[in-house]
This record gives structure tokens, sequence and C-alpha cells, in this order.
């Protein structure tokens, strides 16, 4: 994607994105990406910086009890600061116009990552990691132990993993991830089988021979994101779901490029379904392949009466749309031409002549899951809301007379 084509309309129209996900440092968030107020923490805040009362985060952590806020300055040298997080509830997050760096230079916590998080509901906020290297080359970025756990505008680039592990509830937003991974065990994340994953107005690009997003959640609420291989990018999935589990993708946009190590984007099943009241729902995603073939929904193992629900996605490339042949599909756009303002420059919103205008179905509620597509992803890690329309389009993307993003 053209990052400054891009970004030219992004920062503008996220100020609904960067600043409500600031407005929502002290909330938790539902599968529609609303969010509902949490209890206000009560610690005290710790400060990390040259001219502060603790020059590293290793060194605040022995002061740091459950609640606290740390406040690091992004100004700071951080350099091998690898570190064990273990108060509860506690808040870390970099301040000033930066993001606060936590380059692995050669060091690691535990023969894990630069962080490990063993903390019960951790959030960690503006902090950038990179180049985690460990012995059994699984060297991540933060390796999630503690129950629980946001990430919120974080960087994660050239770790063996950017995220691994997890438990409980994981909500992962307005971040990026790339060039993480090494050798196809490895990826720019891999969550363990826990509750429920939420992934939302994130960047992922760009790994090494892994995957862009595995996930062995039960629960996988995938929204809003974009994922790409650009034209060199040799990562082989976009999106695993290796185990199944009840998964939503709305609103991402999916690019599969020209190097890519396999042909698959999304794997659902491929060890075997193990989560009961596991489904698959795609709604309202554009996916497109630039490699020579590809099969876009790659549905294996699942059981007879398994449910996939296929809606209003835009299918540019060759490969077959979906291998489960039970899938209900409806208003989906499958060709050549779904009328881009500008694929080459990866913008894929729609012209006003595009096919798919108005093509939409309207999709119906999963259990308390709403599936409409209620925002859209705004280039780098953001969002927007969706226009308001009354009959939606097909895509990532709804047409608007007056782009809202402007
Ligand atoms: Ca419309």
């Amino acid at each position: 994607m053209n990052m400054q084509m891009r970004c030219k309309y992004s920062l503008a129209a996220a100020g609904i994105g960067l600043g409500l996900g600031l407005m929502l440092l002290l909330s938790t968030a539902d599968a529609r990406g609303r969010s509902a107020p949490t209890a206000k923490q009560a610690g005290k805040t710790l400060k990390v910086g040259p001219s502060q009362k603790y020059a590293k985060l290793s060194h605040a952590l022995r002061d740091a009890r459950d609640g606290d806020v740390i406040e690091i300055d992004s100004t700071g040298k951080y350099a091998g600061d690898v570190c064990l997080i273990r108060p509860n509830n506690l808040t870390i997050r970099g301040v000033g116009k930066q993001r606060a760096k936590f380059p692995a230079a050669g060091k690691h916590y535990g023969g894990k990552a630069i962080w490990v998080i063993r903390g019960a509901n951790v959030t960690v906020e503006n902090i950038e990691f990179s180049g985690a290297r460990v012995p059994d080359r699984n060297g991540a970025g933060i390796r999630a132990e503690g129950r629980g756990l946001t990430v919120r505008n974080c960087k994660f680039h050239d770790c063996e993993d950017g995220i691994l592990g997890g438990a409980g509830i994981v909500l992962i937003e307005y971040s990026e991830f790339s060039a993480c991974g090494l050798d196809g065990r490895s990826h720019n994340l891999y969550i363990s089988t826990i509750d429920k994953l939420i992934f939302r107005h994130n960047y992922s690009h760009h790994a090494k021979v892994g995957h862009l997003l595995k996930s062995r959640a039960k629960e996988n609420h995938i929204l809003y994101n974009y994922f790409t291989d650009g034209q060199r990018g040799s990562s082989s999935y976009v999106i695993n779901l290796p185990n199944g589990g009840r998964s939503f993708l709305v609103g991402n946009v999916l690019v599969q490029g020209p190097k890519t190590q396999n042909s698959t984007m999304v794997a659902y099943g491929e060890e075997g379904v193990k989560h009961s009241g596991s489904e698959l729902h795609v709604i309202n995603n554009t996916l497109i392949n630039n490699r020579h073939t590809s099969v876009f929904l790659n549905v294996r193992k699942v059981p007879a009466d398994f449910k996939c629900i296929v809606s209003n996605n835009i299918f540019v490339g060759k490969g077959a749309v979906c291998t489960f042949d039970r899938a209900k599909r409806a208003a989906n756009y499958v060709g050549s031409a779904p009328g881009f303002v500008d694929r080459s420059a990866g913008d894929f919103r729609l012209t006003s002549n595009s096919p798919c205008a108005n093509k939409g179905v309207a999709v119906p509620n999963v259990g308390k899951v709403s599936l409409t597509a209620l925002f859209q992803y705004v280039h780098p890690h953001s969002k927007q809301a969706r226009p308001k329309d009354v009959r939606i389009d097909i895509g990532a993307y709804e047409y608007a007379k007056k782009p809202q993003s402007k």
C-alpha cells in the first residue's frame, strides 16, 4: 500500500481512530467493537525516563504493585531492558511524541521475550518492540502468560514472534506487526488456545515465512484490519486458525503477494476443528490475490454440521473462493474489475460506478454478535466509521460521495 497516499486521508479521518482509541484507555471491548467502561484503576503512577525516578522499566517494576500505571518517557533509550512483568491490572504506557522503543539488543527474559507478562489484565500502550531472538527460535516482543491482556498502539518488528501466547481474553488494536517469523514456526502473531481474541484496526504485514496472524483461540473477532505481503513478502497464510473456533472476519483487507510461501489466504481447521461451537463468518472483507493461483478460504476438517457464512466480500485474483462446499454464500463479488479507486496504490475504496456498490445484503446477528460492518480500516492501523447507506456495499469500504476521510 502506498503509505504516503493513504496516510493523507488516514490521520485526519482517524481523529476517530487514534483519538477514540486513547479515550478508551480504561475500557474493554465486546465483539462489535463497542466499549464498556471498567472500574478505574486505583494505583500509583511510576515514571521511567532520563530525568525520572526510574531510568529503566525493569527498575520501576521492582516497586510496581497491582493496579499501578508506569509511564515511560519515549525519548529515553531502553535497548536490552528485558523484563518480567508480575503485577496484575498494570498499565505500561509510552508517553511523548513517539512510541517508547525496546529493542532486544541481544537480550531476552527467560529465553522467551523482551517482555514476559505474567500479571493478569495488563495493558500495554505506545511501545515499540524489535529484534527479539532466543535459543528456541520463538523469541517474542511480548510473551503473554497472564490471563487477559490489552495491547494498544504498539509496534512489533523483526522479532521471531511479535506476540506469542495469551490466556483469557486478549485485545489487540491500533498496532503494527511486521517482519516477524523465521522458519515457519514463528509468526507476526501466534495466539494460544485462549477464550477470545479481539484483533482490530491493526496492520500486519511482511511476516518472514510465518503467518500474518495465527490464532488457536476458541473465539476470534478479526475486525477491520489490513493484512498484506506487498510485492516481496514471503509470509505463508494471511490468517491461520488451525483449530477452528467461533470466528468472525469482518471488514478486513487481505492482500496475498506473488512471493507468498503458500497459496492459501485464510486457513481454517488445518489441524482439525477442536473447539465446540466452531463456526466461520466472513463478512464484508476485501481479499486480493496477486499470486498465480490461490485458495481464498481453505476450510478443512470441520464437523458435518459446520456453519460457514460468506457474504458481502470481494474476491479478486485467481483461485477457489472456498473449499467448503456447503458454505452459505451471498452477495460476493468474484472477478477482476471490482472498481477500486487505485488498486496499484493500495486504495481499495470503491469508485462511484463500482459493481460492488449497493450490492451487499443485510447480515443477521449471530447470538449477541452483530456482523454489520460498522467501521473501515484507515491506514496505518486506524479506523473510521463506515459511511451509512440505505444499501450496504460489498467489500471492506462503503462508497461515499463525499469521502469521510478528507
Ligand atoms: Ca452503499
